[in-house]
């Protein structure tokens, strides 16, 4: 197997100390649409997942359910694998941390680490609970006492085991500046960079078993256990056997984490260092993405609105619950979930766009030629765009694929729908059927239909794996498919077509508990937009910037490219202002942000966001603020 083709992809390994909810779901999602779409590609392919099953949380949620934590580990661990199974991820493989295959490489790592002189006895202090029988962060700190207990913290030093984690500062930054697709969208590069301007500390990594007994014991110290992160992190490496196994040594040089956002700092920090003194070869890629709120709050257990896939897969499909995931996540910036969003787009989408068409498509081939497809038309003389527009959306998955730009890909394939349906409204075989004379004619429209229902069979068999494989079976294609069947022009002659109905019904809003009663927005009147609801502005992140720097964009008359402030994180963006500001008027300027607003590229440029301004007859004026407030200030 040659470089190119080989691609390992692992998802965060779960705590059990919850079950599974629509953060996981997702992030699971993304990574089994990514492995079908690379399989699908040809390419060797391994993907992982797994349960993390160790450390303080586990061992209090076990003891508050009054069971061993073993027990509660194999239970939760179950319910994820089962979760997984019922949402048809295709993982190769299923790691656990309590698994001896994965002990073992942990310990035979840290008793390595020890013997080349990278771990040694320090003190660490820090701020102490009794009730909860642990430390805190600095973080999570909040009023000074324990948020469970209402008590004063101790401040407690004790011995631990520390890795030598400061000594790879240096070489950690080089790796990410020489590397700029290391850590991927850039903004989360960029949080990295950040944090590396600070001094990098060592790292505990043992627990004394006096306050932990739940976890690895150190190879060289059976008073501690190995703490919680360390163990977690070389799951990635022990699910392939450790060096020298010979999956690990086909799959690790190819592997890409997937994580989202609140697990950056020890994927991106602790573990690349822990390889480089492991003597490992660093990751290729962490791909981060960011979070899911539900109807525009934190998901959390005490709000009480935590997702569960299943509540969804249930009732309208695990295809239509993979759609709207993919799609209306930007990946890398948040994003709402909601039951009215999610029927919305199943009936705009899933129900209008794609079930009518290829319900339409499948009809006039039966009705018209007997459901045999006829010998195709030659082009160069039939004058359609469809053949063009399937190269499109061919070119545009790919690439997004690559960037794990799920909701581009996506749109890149409705677009194709969109030209394919447009084009049975145009050419309105239905009228050619009258009319004997147009019979080629006719022929060469059923053609084209049938093949392109064929290719979106191939094409959408990543993202909705059943609805494509029913699509598929309707065309009278049989086996496995692969990328390039998708290409223009294979379908055979003959070939016997099955009317496809109902692929996704169309769900009424009103009884499904969404309360949306129209899926299209309503239309704009007489000047004045439409009303929206509070939680549809909630969705807009807006905040103040500061403009750090501004420059013409090369070619164009009207846009400026932007870099700005938004306190913790910088971004380019584009606006269109270059009629009405110079550039140097604008640094310094203090001005309003979309901040979440969908990436988009700009003449050669990537936008990442969107500066408010207002217009009136021929001025603009972008908004500033009247008092100062600092960059990345929420603007409501
Ligand atoms: O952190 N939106 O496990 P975990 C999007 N065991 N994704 C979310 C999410 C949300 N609101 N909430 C959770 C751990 N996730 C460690 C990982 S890896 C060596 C050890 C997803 O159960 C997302 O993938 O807290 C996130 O990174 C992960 O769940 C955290 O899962």
């Amino acid at each position: 197997m040659s470089d190119a083709t080989t691609f390992y992809l692992t998802t965060p390994i779960y705590y059990v100390n919850a079950t599974p909810h629509l953060g996981h779901a997702y992030t699971t999602i993304v990574a089994d649409a990514m492995v079908r779409y690379r399989r699908l590609a040809g390419d060797n392919v391994w993907f992982l997942t797994g349960t993390d099953e160790h450390g303080d949380n586990i061992a209090r949620a076990a003891a508050s359910a009054g069971v061993s934590p073993q027990a509660y580990a194999d239970r939760i661990s179950g319910v994820f694998r089962e979760a997984w199974k019922g949402l048809g991820i295709t993982n190769d493989d299923f790691i656990r941390t309590t698994e001896p295959r994965h002990t073992t490489v942990v310990q035979a790592i840290l008793q390595k680490l020890r013997d080349a002189g990278e771990i040694y006895l320090g003190t660490y202090g820090g701020h102490y609970c009794f009730g909860c029988e642990r430390f805190y962060t600095e973080k999570e700190i909040v009023g000074g006492k324990c948020p469970d207990h209402q008590t004063p913290f101790t401040w407690i030093e004790e011995e631990n085991y520390f890795f030598k984690m400061s000594k790879y500062q240096g070489w950690l930054i080089e790796h990410i500046e020489r590397q700029p697709d290391f850590i991927r969208p850039e903004r989360y590069r960029n949080e990295i960079l950040g944090f590396l301007r600070e001094p990098l500390q060592d790292l505990s990594i043992s627990r004394p078993r006096t306050r932990l007994e739940w976890g690895i014991p150190l190879p060289f110290d059976d008073t501690y256990v190995t703490y919680v992160w360390f163990d977690a992190l070389i799951n990635y490496v022990s699910a392939l056997g450790g060096p020298g196994d010979p999956r690990f040594e086909t799959y690790w040089p190819h592997v890409q984490h997937l994580i989202a956002k609140d697990i950056l700092k020890p994927h991106a920090v602790y573990w690349p260092c822990m390889l480089k003194a492991a003597g490992l070869p660093i990751y290729r890629h962490l791909d981060v993405h960011a979070y899911w709120t539900v109807d525009g709050r934190k998901m959390s257990k005490s709000i009480g609105n935590v997702v569960e896939p299943s509540a969804f897969t249930g009732k309208y499909g695990n295809d239509a619950f993979r759609y709207f995931v993919m799609r209306e996540m930007v990946f890398g910036l948040d994003a709402d979930f909601s039951e009215k969003a999610f029927v919305g787009r199943l009936n705009a989408d899933l129900a209008n766009d794609l079930g009518n068409l290829v319900s339409r498509a499948t009809t006039l081939i039966v009705n018209f030629v007997g459901g045999l497809v006829p010998a195709p038309p030659s082009f160069a003389a039939f004058g359609t765009d469809v053949p063009d527009a399937l190269e499109k959306a061919r070119g545009e998955v790919a690439a997004a694929m690559e960037e794990f730009a799920f909701q581009r890909a996506l749109a890149a394939l409705w677009e194709f729908v969109g030209a394919v349906n447009r084009y049975v409204d145009t050419s309105q075989p239905w009228a050619l059927a009258k009319d004997s004379t147009q019979r080629a004619m006719l022929d060469g429209v059923l053609y084209t239909l049938a093949e392109a229902l064929r290719c979106l069979g191939v094409l959408l068999a990543p993202f909705l794996p059943d609805a494509a494989a029913k699509i598929r079976a309707a065309l009278g294609q049989t086996g496995e498919p692969k990328l390039a069947d998708a290409e223009w022009g294979r379908l055979a002659a003959g070939t016997r077509v099955q009317k496809l109905s109902g692929l996704f019904p169309r769900i009424d809003e009103r009884a499904s508990g969404a309360t949306r009663t129209s899926s299209t927005p309503p239309a704009v009147q007489a000047g004045r937009a439409a009303p929206v609801t509070i939680a549809e502005f909630g969705r807009l992140d807006l905040r103040v910037a500061e403009i750090l720097a501004a420059e013409p964009v090369p070619k164009s008359r009207k846009l400026l490219k932007l870099t700005v402030s938004l306190g913790a994180e910088q971004r380019t963006l584009v606006a269109g202002i270059a009629e009405h500001y110079a550039p140097a008027d604008l640094v310094g300027k203090k001005v309003v942000v979309v901040a979440n607003l969908e990436p988009a590229t700009i003449m050669g440029v990537e936008s990442n966001g969107m500066v408010l301004a207002g217009t009136a007859e021929g001025t603009l004026a972008v908004l500033t603020l009247d008092r100062d407030l600092p960059p990345g200030s929420k603007v409501r």
